[in-house]
């Protein structure tokens, strides 16, 4: 598909089509396609040899292309415990913070199965980033990959004045060719809270290139620069806690993304059924998981003192739920935005969002709880064999005491609290932000349609519209913005110059997105550069149903479409630059379920290319 024109549709033909508001598919089926089936049998063989403890041996990588019969040792480690426990930096000086990337091919086994990983500095995940809201992020991403290109996006980073630095292949930057390096350098224009880095390159992170991103809020009157600082509003009542962890939860694959993806948008799908999303085998938190045994993640802590968890959903399709037995959660942030406290049983979290959870280690029997980070099933359109969905970490305190070890196997107890419920993924009103902001009257709204359909080549792609994406090579559109033709192109409105389905601002504006799903799955959509407001979302299509425009609705940069369903996003174009605006599930953006926001171009344009980025795209 990468070296296909943009494929457009004439009349829009959604397959599976079903009645608005019907429940979604749920075949059982469990043909597994040939090639698939042998690399995972493979792999099981490979797994159980791990299981036996066989560690150390060699195994025949089979990834690279052109690689024939290498041996690569088992190689990506854990990262260690102080990569998920963070420093307390908040009362730092701004200051200038120099971090290094390296991404490479590797060999692990993060749940026990053995597999090809593409990782970051070793370590699935990726080291973590810790920075205070008026600090500059001098980033060198180094591409040690053997034979592609990568970019590495800051997920909901604003890149206020910086748009060449948003990381996304075909849109920003054309990719760091292998072997070379590029200087992301930015700051962070009033954004705090929880997020993560991760390839924007194809499906590498499905693959491992992924890590934690923290951004402090901080009090500071000047900059690192020694400018004035741009410190965003806080919470008159600010929430207080003891210390900090990083917790990571994602679906896991056995196979690379790349023969996932092939077999995804092939005319017989993954499993025999055309545009049945490719069901994960397994799971992992903060790069460990136990498809066959396998050791946990151990977080140990002390009595009596309150634990502030930043949970990721780093995954590519599944939703992931997060709750630690015997202990209720307080969500008080989700995507970085502060909400006001909500008492939970657990979160469920759609892939690419973030919450931010409070835990009181209050418990006075016991030592050892589970902390559970459950891939839900609820987006599989088939089942897969050995799949393993329940993965875990330990949660001790006050001691390790191994009397009280908690039972593999054993039941979640919930939360403690009778009458707590689970934040689910639709749960659109349910938070409320901590800071209350009125919304903008919208200046212009442009209804937008999200389908899956076959293409005459017979695979399978998703569309905006009736737009399916296919990433630029050798330019990308915030490139091709000093072509005259290009920019010229980008009136007011929608637009399609060169294949890529755009919406243009040529002021600040408020723009809603009337959105339609006539898909039969969920959609969790991220809008780079920006936080969306969700002003409505329903059954059906959007036919004029009435928007919540109270001064209480969240804002945040992934929100869920629901299946067969409708969703509003209201947002300001006052940031510069090219913006995708796609599904996070890695397969849906793979097939093309991609658009962009160009937001004041000639504005975006008069801040320049670095020479650099433009050198790689050249080649
Ligand atoms: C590198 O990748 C390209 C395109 O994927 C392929 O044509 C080429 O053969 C590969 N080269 C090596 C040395 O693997
Ligand atoms: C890989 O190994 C097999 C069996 O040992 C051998 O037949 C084949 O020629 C090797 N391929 C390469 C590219 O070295
Ligand atoms: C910033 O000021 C607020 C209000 O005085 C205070 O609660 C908070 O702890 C301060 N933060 C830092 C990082 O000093
Ligand atoms: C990543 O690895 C490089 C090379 O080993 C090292 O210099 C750098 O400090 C590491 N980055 C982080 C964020 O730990
Ligand atoms: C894996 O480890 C082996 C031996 O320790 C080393 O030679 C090899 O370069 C490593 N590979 C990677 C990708 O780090
Ligand atoms: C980072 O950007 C700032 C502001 O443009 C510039 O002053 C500085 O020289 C840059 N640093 C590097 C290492 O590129
Ligand atoms: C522990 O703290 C939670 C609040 O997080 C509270 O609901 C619960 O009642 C407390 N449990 C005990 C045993 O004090
Ligand atoms: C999508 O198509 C509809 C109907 O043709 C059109 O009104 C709307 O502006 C389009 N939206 C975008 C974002 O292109
Ligand atoms: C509007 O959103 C708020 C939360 O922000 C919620 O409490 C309220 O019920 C919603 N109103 C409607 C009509 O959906
Ligand atoms: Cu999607």
């Amino acid at each position: 598909m990468a070296d296909t024109a943009n494929v457009e549709k004439d009349s829009i033909e959604v397959l599976p089509k079903g009645p608005t508001g019907a429940p979604r598919r749920r075949y059982r089926v469990y043909f597994l396609g040939g090639a698939l089936l042998v690399v995972i049998v493979l792999g099981l063989a490979l797994g159980l040899g791990l299981g036996l403890g066989l560690k150390n041996r060699n195994f025949n990588s089979g990834f690279a292309s052109g690689s024939g019969n290498s041996t690569v040792t088992y190689n990506v480690t854990v990262p260690t415990a102080d990569n998920f426990l963070l420093p307390d930096i908040r009362n730092d000086p701004p200051q200038v913070r120099y971090f290094s990337l390296v991404v490479s091919e590797s060999y692990g086994a993060p749940d026990t199965f053995a597999r090809p990983m593409l990782v970051v500095n070793g370590t699935y995940p990726g080291p973590t980033l810790l920075a205070n809201q008026n600090d500059r992020l001098i980033i060198t991403v180094y591409n040690q990959l053997p034979n592609v290109s990568t970019a590495i996006h800051w997920h909901g980073l604003y890149q206020n004045t910086t748009p060449f630095y948003d990381g996304t292949h075909g849109i920003s930057q054309c990719g760091i060719p292998p072997g070379q390096s590029l200087v992301y350098n930015f700051t962070l224009n009033g954004w705090t809270g929880t997020t993560w880095y991760h390839s924007h390159y194809q499906t590498q992170y499905t693959d491992g290139v992924l890590g934690a991103i923290v951004i402090n809020p901080s009090n500071a009157t000047v900059d690192a620069d020694g400018r004035p600082a741009n410190n965003p509003p806080q919470p008159a009542n600010p929430v207080q806690w003891d210390a900090d962890f990083v917790v990571i939860i994602q679906d896991w694959y056995h196979t690379p993304s790349q023969a996932v993806l092939a077999l995804y948008l092939g005319p017989n799908g993954p499993d025999g059924t055309a545009g049945d999303e490719p069901t994960p085998e397994s799971g992992t938190i903060n790069g460990q998981g136990q498809w066959y045994g396998g050791p946990y993640a151990n977080f140990a802590l002390q009595a009596g003192k309150t634990y502030r968890f930043r949970l990721i959903n780093s995954g590519s399709l599944a939703n992931v739920r997060f709750s630690i037995d015997d202990h209720p959660l307080t969500i008080v942030s989700a995507d970085g935005v502060d909400t006001e406290p909500l008492e939970v049983a657990g979160v469920q979290i759609a892939v690419a969002q973030r919450y931010d959870v409070l835990v009181h280690t209050n418990q006075t029997t016991g030592g050892q709880w589970w902390m559970r980070g459950t891939v839900l099933t609820d987006m599989f359109t088939y089942s897969v064999n050995d799949a393993q969905y329940d993965h875990r970490a330990i949660l001790s305190y006050p001691v390790a005491d191994p009397s009280s070890s908690p039972q593999p196997g054993s039941a979640d107890p919930g939360p403690g609290v009778a009458g707590l419920q689970d934040l689910s993924t639709t749960d659109w009103f349910s938070l409320v932000p901590a800071v209350r902001q009125t919304i903008p009257e919208p200046d212009f709204q442009y209804p937008l349609e999200i389908s899956f359909s076959v293409y005459e080549d017979t695979n399978y792609y998703g569309y905006m519209n009736s737009t399916s994406w296919v990433p630029l090579e050798g330019e990308s559109t915030l490139t091709l913005l000093s072509t005259s033709r290009f920019i010229s192109a980008l009136v007011n409105g929608p637009s399609i110059p060169q294949g890529q389905l755009i919406v243009t601002t040529t002021s600040v504006q408020t723009v809603d997105l009337l959105i339609t799903n006539l898909d039969d799955g969920d959609h969790p959509f991220h809008l780079h550069g920006h936080r969306p407001w969700l002003l409505a979302a329903g059954d059906g299509r959007y036919a004029g149903q009435a928007l919540n425009t109270t001064d209480t609705v969240l804002m945040r940069d992934t929100h869920v479409i629901a299946h067969f369903g409708y969703a509003v996003l209201r947002f300001v174009t006052d940031n510069p630059g090219m913006w995708a605006f796609h599904c996070h599930i890695a397969w849906h953006m793979g097939a093309g379920l991609l658009m962009q926001i160009a937001s004041q171009p000639q504005v975006a344009l008069s801040y320049g290319m670095p020479q650099e980025i433009l050198a790689q795209c050249a080649g």
